[in-house]
């Protein structure tokens, strides 16, 4: 009897070991371990072997029962784990198209602020960015634009108390950075300003970029100079400049620059309202006064300072008609850009 239990012990391990496929499984199992298989059929036969030895060999059965099970559950998982890998390298279709993955584009006012920046950091421009949250000092007084001057009115300033409000352009950066640093300065400032004005082409936030030079003789020359080759760079190379004479409080004296109608080339059209002209930027040269509040000698210093609205470039760029697209986030427009 003992001889036999473990002739078949060694039969079913060496059948388990020849198994090689998961569909052998199922009939090892059943002829073995199955309610009806070779065990089973050697636990009832126990009842023939004589009082004393039953207890032992039914223990011996049993144990060996068990080993075989924990085998056979070892082999199958085994077996199964291996399938899967087979099945995963034959169910891919290498010639499948890929899987679209949908990305992100930046704004496409962001694109042209960095764009127009890029552009100056060429030419030598550093870049310095301030708080939104202003204080009156830096926004209107250090810019020559004392408190009731009628230039504040222009402004629609958020106040959010007496002294601090939402910045109204980017420039008190500039002021910040020529009370800090002496001339000879070059620098940009790009960012956020506000505005208490909504309508179909203003929005209360909308973007900026103010810069300004600060050197001894700097002339009109220069600010011309440096104004065409940005221009040149964000339009076209032969795009037609001109300078109107102006008004800011900072600037003396003062310009509005005007390109060639990007529409018509200069013929008027509907886009420039008939005038072949498109205003694109303000500048001038820094008034004294702006270098007396920040502490420069105005006899020995003199600079230029320009700012320009990058909502209003992107449309004149793009072709952009209605300012109120940039803040839909229709998908169908900004991936255009
Ligand atoms: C416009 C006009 C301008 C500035 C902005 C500036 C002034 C100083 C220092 C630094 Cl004193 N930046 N900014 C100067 C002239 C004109 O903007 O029409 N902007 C959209």
């Amino acid at each position: 009897m003992e001889d036999e239990i473990l002739r078949l012990k060694a039969e079913a391990e060496a059948a388990l070991s020849a198994i090689s496929q998961a569909g052998e499984l199922e009939p090892f199992r059943v002829k073995y371990l199955g309610r009806k298989g070779e065990f089973t059929l050697i636990m009832r036969q126990l009842g023939k072997a004589s009082a004393e030895d039953r207890p032992r060999l039914g223990k011996l059965a049993n144990e060996i029962k068990q080993v075989l099970e924990d085998a056979f559950t070892a082999r199958e998982s085994e077996l199964k784990a291996g399938q899967a890998r087979a099945g995963a390298v034959i169910s891919e279709d290498l010639s499948l198209p890929g899987r679209f993955t949908p990305f992100g584009k930046l704004h496409p006012v962001t694109q042209v602020m960095e764009e127009v920046c890029s552009i100056f950091e060429g030419l030598g421009f550093a870049v310095a960015e301030g708080p939104d949250v202003e204080v009156d000092f830096y926004n209107f007084e250090a810019l020559n634009i004392p408190k009731h001057h009628p230039a504040r009115a222009m402004h629609d300033t958020f106040y959010i108390s007496e002294s601090l409000l939402l910045r109204t352009h980017t420039s008190p950066m500039q002021a910040r950075v020529m009370e800090k640093q002496e001339p000879p300065l070059r620098m940009i400032a790009p960012g956020k300003v506000y505005r208490c004005d909504s309508d179909i082409t203003h929005t209360p936030m909308f973007h900026q970029i103010e810069g300004f030079l600060v050197d001894r003789n700097v002339s009109f020359a220069d600010l011309k100079g440096v104004l065409s080759i940005v221009i040149a760079k964000l339009f076209a190379p032969d795009t037609a400049i001109r300078f109107r004479p102006s008004f800011f409080p900072f600037t003396e004296p003062s310009a509005e620059v005007d390109i060639a109608c990007v529409i018509c080339g200069g013929s008027g059209c509907r886009v420039c309202k008939q005038t072949g002209w498109l205003e694109i930027l303000g500048a001038g040269l820094i008034d004294p006064e702006v270098f007396k509040k920040v502490g420069y000698d105005p006899e020995q210093y003199s600079g230029f300072a320009f700012g320009l609205g990058i909502e209003r470039i992107a449309m004149l760029k793009y072709g952009i008609t209605d300012i109120r697209l940039y803040y839909e986030n229709d998908l169908r427009f900004l991936s255009q850009f």
